[in-house]
């Protein structure tokens, strides 16, 4: 009974529906003739990219067909839009998502086969887009899928980049970083709009007029102009019933080049202006909460919030014809700071080009924004100083000034108006050299702001809005995050979705709450056993991707513990391998004692210019080097690091896991979104109870996840009391002889001082309180073990918290912005 449940749970996207004949052999001929005509290849000589692309290109057609419609009724009914912007939309690979959404994907595998095609390979042949760093450019592509499920109609801004975020190559276990190329062989999904093109400008002076009623005007004359090209790429939704835009904006010169020069011989000179302004698209920003900061990024966020300002105000104006109504037709959300510059450009557009008074202005402003803060990190909290603003957008910089000046009139008047209170509440920072808090200028031009779970969204209260919240209070409100189910569900675990709807009904991925009908079948052991038996499949497929990348080979019945995501010391992967060395240190001593087998799964990038998050990935590297090759260890632990974690990577890893780390030092992680995606899967949790791990502890309850360490009041609480480690050291002998080994180089026996630094760190310095967490997470690793010893009831606790996850489906999030925040109506999915 057992053999034909895993064959079918290896076979993805087995969703159990014969295609019809006809349909298939349609398909199958729509492919053919874009191999032919539009790829220009025969059946014959056709490599798999070929095919990728002669698919990509029929399933774009279908969704054309629905896009042409979609921007049609919007039109028609004259509905309000809603305008994402974002510097980051983390996208991955579209073709299985298109065939999903479209409902095509049996039909176009069946195709592929006839021709001897195997539709699997052609999803590994397609580049990911990635666009993003990590979760905030992943929720904005979550989003862009919701928003065009439910209807809205929407616009996601952002720039196309040519590089994205840079490949990670591991070397000797250190991080490498290479130039990524998703655009090399082209992108089947986007339609280039030679007609759409705006000039951005920047610098230059201010020239300013009295005008007849003796009021003064200022005019802008920019000194440079870069030109904004868009990029559509359609954005299909569940069904398929609507397609939204994804306008990426690429930079370019205003003349190809100076013919003057070329033909004078200087041919790289005449090249320059080219040169300076395409730059402005050439690169993602490798933030992520890293301290860096550039004046090409403020460029990039200038030219990509004007042209998106350009081009919906002159879409309002063709529609509507008054720009006094763009706040009853336009919603406009900003994606963390990096839009911010937004706000005073529409200022600029309102009272320089339509001549709006200053107040009516604002008003229009703040009714138009609205924006999403994502972490409260003061080193991601953008300020941009003033001489710099002053250079690059001398008019904005001055109305970032009057808005200041106005704001702190009206603040600067109550009671308890001290200097310290609005040195707080002012939009320039002054404590070292004089700086744009563009947080503070997003919060201000805004009608409201949210954070990204209930447990941020309280801290934003008390910490970084303190003093703006008190200003306006009730501005801040909460919208817990979400992930798509389509793609988190079942374009990467088809199997466990099959088993599923076989539940609850094929309406899973229309309303996700159904999942709870699931619940029960948390005792129904023939269920639990099918539930199992797709997990031992995922893990065996995983098992030999690591083969194939690492040449690491895993016993796909140990415990597989994943964490995958960002490097960040906030995020602690530090206590992960502190916990993996005190177990190798056990197993050694006592290989006698009866150990659960365990696989210990790293992936994730570290911003170049981070040192401690590089060298972290390098002792991950170290220790899984010697404790993979340990012959004491016999397999029962393992440790690898994979590398280029992207979006396919965690599609192939997340369904895959057991336990899902989670254990950022409480109070630092806004949300998670990843925590969100293992649960769904059915990974049990272990995490400190930050971000939204708190919710979804909530949902499943106290015995279906693993709760451990401090909480954000205690790590506040203990931060005053003095950051050192060496008390919880001495306490800990556990700790103290992890700590050793690894300062005295037993994983780094070429450079045995090379994680000194880290060790110091952790004793004198350790701002994350690894130190204080670590016995509390060592001993609740040890209750996850004896769970697992516990088949039966660990199979219980994972479907449990499957059945509880269809609150974090990205719907219910997009549904509460769109009732509470943009005002705009939605159509939940279904057959129509
Ligand atoms: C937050 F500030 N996040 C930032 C940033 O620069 N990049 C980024 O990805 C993340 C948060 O860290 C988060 O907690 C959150 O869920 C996500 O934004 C989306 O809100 C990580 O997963």
């Amino acid at each position: 009974a057992d053999a034909p449940l895993v064959a079918d749970a290896a076979a993805p996207a087995a969703t159990g529906q014969v295609p019809a004949a006809a349909e298939v052999a349609e398909i199958r001929d729509r492919i053919l003739e874009k191999l032919k005509h539009s790829v220009s290849k025969s059946v014959g000589s056709a490599t798999p990219h070929d095919w990728f692309i002669a698919t990509a290109l029929s399933v774009r057609d279908k969704i054309v067909e629905s896009w042409l419609t979609s921007i049609d009724t919007a039109k028609k009914t004259g509905r309000k839009r809603v305008y994402y912007l974002s510097l980051e939309f983390l996208i991955g690979r579209l073709l299985i998502d298109a065939l999903t959404n479209m409902e095509l994907i049996d039909q176009t595998r069946a195709a592929l086969a006839e021709l001897g095609v195997d539709l699997e390979a052609l999803r590994e042949v397609e580049p990911d887009a990635a666009l993003g760093n990590g979760g905030l450019g992943r929720l904005a592509a979550c989003f862009m899928e919701s928003m065009a499920t439910l209807s809205i109609a929407a616009y996601g801004y952002g720039i196309r980049y040519d590089h994205g975020l840079f490949r990670q190559r591991i070397k000797d276990g250190r991080q490498l970083e290479y130039p990524e190329d998703w655009l090399s062989y082209g992108n089947p999904w986007e339609f280039q709009r030679p007609e759409l093109v705006y000039g951005v400008g920047f610098s230059g002076h201010i020239e300013t007029q009295t005008l007849p009623d003796g009021e003064l005007k200022q005019v802008w004359m920019p000194g440079e102009t870069v030109q904004a090209l868009a990029y559509d790429t359609p954005i299909a939704g569940w069904r398929g019933a609507h397609i939204n835009t994804l306008r990426l904006w690429a930079a370019r010169a205003a003349d190809p080049l100076r013919l003057d020069k070329f033909n004078s011989g200087d041919h790289v000179g005449a090249l320059m202006d080219q040169v300076r302004a395409e730059s402005i698209s050439k690169v993602l920003y490798p933030g992520d909460t890293s301290p860096a900061g550039q004046e090409l990024r403020l460029r990039q966020e200038y030219f990509f919030a004007s042209a998106s300002l350009q081009d919906l105000v002159r879409r309002h104006m063709s529609l509507f014809g008054d720009i006094k109504t763009l706040a009853d037709k336009a919603a406009i959300q900003l994606n963390d700071t990096h839009p911010a510059i937004a706000v005073a450009e529409l200022m600029h557009i309102l009272v320089d080009r339509y001549d709006i008074p200053w107040n009516k202005s604002w008003a229009i402003t703040k009714a138009t924004f609205s924006y999403t803060n994502h972490t409260l990190l003061p080193e991601a909290l953008e300020t941009w100083p003033v001489p710099l603003m002053e250079r690059l957008l001398p008019r904005h910089m001055q109305i970032i000034y009057l808005i200041n000046a106005l704001h702190l009139e009206k603040v600067g008047k109550g009671p308890d108006a001290s200097g310290a209170r609005l040195a707080a509440l002012s939009l320039i920072d002054e404590s070292h050299g004089r700086r744009v808090r563009m947080g503070h200028l997003a919060f201000l031009g805004s009608h409201k702001v949210n954070g990204v779970s209930a447990l941020h969204s309280d801290l934003m209260k008390t910490t970084v809005f303190r003093d703006l919240e008190s200003v306006e209070p009730g501005k801040i409100t909460n919208k817990t995050n979400g992930i798509t189910f389509r793609r988190w569900l079942k374009e990467a675990n088809p199997s466990l979705t099959s088993l599923l709807t076989e539940v609850v009904g094929d309406t899973l991925l229309d309303d996700a709450t159904i999942l709870e009908k699931v619940a029960p079948y948390a005792d129904d052991s023939a269920f639990t056993e099918r539930y199992a038996a797709i997990r031992r499949a995922n893990k065996v497929a995983l098992s030999a991707l690591v083969r194939d990348r690492i040449g690491v080979k895993l016993d796909p019945d140990a415990l597989f513990d994943v964490h995958i995501k960002r490097i960040h010391e906030y995020k602690r992967q530090i206590l992960n391998i502190l916990e993996t060395v005190a177990i190798f240190e056990e197993i050694r001593a006592q290989s006698f004692r009866e150990w659960i087998p365990r696989v210990k799964i790293f992936a994730g990038k570290a911003a170049a210019s981070y040192t401690t998050a590089k060298l972290i990935i390098q002792l991950a590297n170290d220790v899984g080097k010697v404790v993979n090759s340990d012959p004491t260890v016999r397999g029962l632990l393992k440790v690898v690091f994979l590398p280029n974690y992207n979006v396919s990577l965690a599609e192939r890893i997340i369904p895959a896991a057991d336990l899902s780390e989670q254990i950022s030092t409480a109070g630092m992680e806004a949300s998670g979104t990843g925590n969100m995606k293992f649960a769904l899967n059915g990974a049990l949790t272990i995490g400190t109870l930050d971000g939204a791990n708190v919710e979804i502890l909530e949902k499943v309850g106290a015995p279906n996840i693993f709760i451990f360490g401090l909480t954000a009041d205690q790590v506040e609480a203990k931060r005053t009391q003095g950051i050192s480690g060496q008390e919880a050291i001495a306490r800990s002998q556990r700790l103290s002889e992890a700590l050793e080994s690894i300062a005295s180089g037993v994983f780094s026996p070429e450079q045995p001082d090379r994680y000194r630094p880290l060790v110091d760190a952790l004793t004198y310095n350790d701002f994350f309180l690894v130190t204080a967490d670590f016995d509390s997470y060592y001993n609740t690793q040890r209750d996850v073990f004896k769970r697992w010893r516990d088949k039966k009831s660990w199979w219980r606790s994972a479907v449990i918290n499957t059945s509880n996850m269809g609150w974090f489906s990205s719907d219910r999030t997009i549904t509460e912005y769109a009732q509470e925040i943009w005002n705009v109506p939605t159509t939940p999915p279904g057959r129509n």
